[in-house]
């Protein structure tokens, strides 16, 4: 059994992960409940839940100093873009100044340490249009969220480099999948796609308000294969120090996204059509060469991620 510190351990990605990795080991998921809920987690004698925010110095400087850990997924933060440029002092707090709090005190606390993962974003390459997005491709952080994750990626991998910290980042394209929050409009679009579908489903009004031509196309990948990737990364010695692009490598329009949830249901979903969000990217897809030469194989197209997606949800309202 290994230990595992797991911050945003209540979340979407979070909570699939603690789940997976609580069949064999101990994890501690530290989570305040802001995004994540309790019942997104097993109930478990391997899990120890803590509610609390990262932001909490006190919290984390005594959960560091009593536990040893042997590996940490930070995955922590204030997901929304849109809060960020609202609020960028606030989201700053949590998207950086926490997770600098944290490499400190990892390196004061944490003699045992296997890896740190920091879980990043595609939301650094910005606008920037060389296509697929390789990891050394021109960084464009447009925003207070995507300028704070590159930001901490940097100083986490510092940390690997300075002070012996083994760190790792990965950068999330578009994940989907169970747990997924779709309470905000800046949820994933698949979440929120589905909350329409499942209405229509139960016979009432819904529409999908998509935004711009549906041409955009996204590196959508289920959530399954982003814990893969987390734990593939996370046991490889290869990938210390070194920064990582987690998709499938395949870019899918949000028209084409659609087509394969109508085909999967064999219901149409009623679309209005709203100009495109300010600053919205037109495509984006990873090369995930990197992570595929470290054993990656993403198990999932989308059709096959929705279905599974599908089937999980369908259970769900059993
Ligand atoms: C993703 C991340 C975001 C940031 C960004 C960086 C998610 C949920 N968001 O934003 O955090 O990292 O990438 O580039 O992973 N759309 C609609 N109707 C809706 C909702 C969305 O048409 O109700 C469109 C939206 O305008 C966009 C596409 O769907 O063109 C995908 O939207 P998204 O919010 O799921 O993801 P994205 O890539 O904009």
């Amino acid at each position: 059994m290994a230990n595992y510190l797991v911050t945003g351990g209540a979340g979407f990605i979070g909570s699939n992960l603690t789940n997976f990795l609580a069949k064999e080991n101990h994890v501690v998921a530290v989570d305040d409940l802001s995004m994540g809920k309790m019942e997104n987690l097993d109930s478990s004698a391997n899990i120890e839940f803590i509610k609390g925010s990262i932001t909490d110095v006190s919290l984390m400087r005594n959960l560091l100093k009593e536990k040893e850990f042997d590996y940490i997924f930070h995955l922590a933060a204030i997901a929304s873009v849109a809060d960020s440029v609202e609020n960028p002092i606030r989201t700053h707090q949590v998207n950086f100044d926490a997770v600098f709090h944290l490499l400190e005190l990892t390196k004061k606390h944490q003699k045992m340490l296997k890896r740190f993962v920091f879980s990043s974003s595609a939301a650094v390459y910005g606008d920037e249009k060389t296509l697929p997005k390789q990891e050394e491709s021109v960084i464009r952080p447009l925003t207070p969220y995507a300028i704070d994750k590159f930001a901490a990626e940097k100083f986490v991998l510092m940390y690997n480099n300075l002070y012996e910290v083994p760190t790792s980042v990965v950068r999330f394209f578009n994940v989907y999948g169970p747990k997924q929050n779709s309470s905000s409009p800046y949820s994933g679009v698949i979440s929120i796609m589905m909350e329409c579908f499942d209405k229509l489903k139960g016979n009432l009004d819904a529409e999908f308000t998509l935004f711009g031509d549906g041409q955009q196309s996204r590196d959508f990948v289920f959530v399954e294969d982003v814990i893969q990737a987390l734990l593939l990364v996370a046991g490889n010695s290869a990938t210390l120090g070194d920064v990582y692009n987690l998709g499938i490598g395949q870019a899918t329009t949000l028209l084409e996204l659609i087509r394969i949830i109508e085909n999967h249901l064999g219901i149409k979903l009623p679309i209005i059509y709203k100009e495109a969000r300010f600053g919205d990217i037109k495509e984006s897809f990873a090369d995930i060469s990197k992570l595929q030469a470290i054993g990656y194989k993403p198990k999932n197209t989308v059709s096959e991620g929705m279905k599974k997606y599908i089937e999980y949800l369908q259970k769900e309202y059993e």
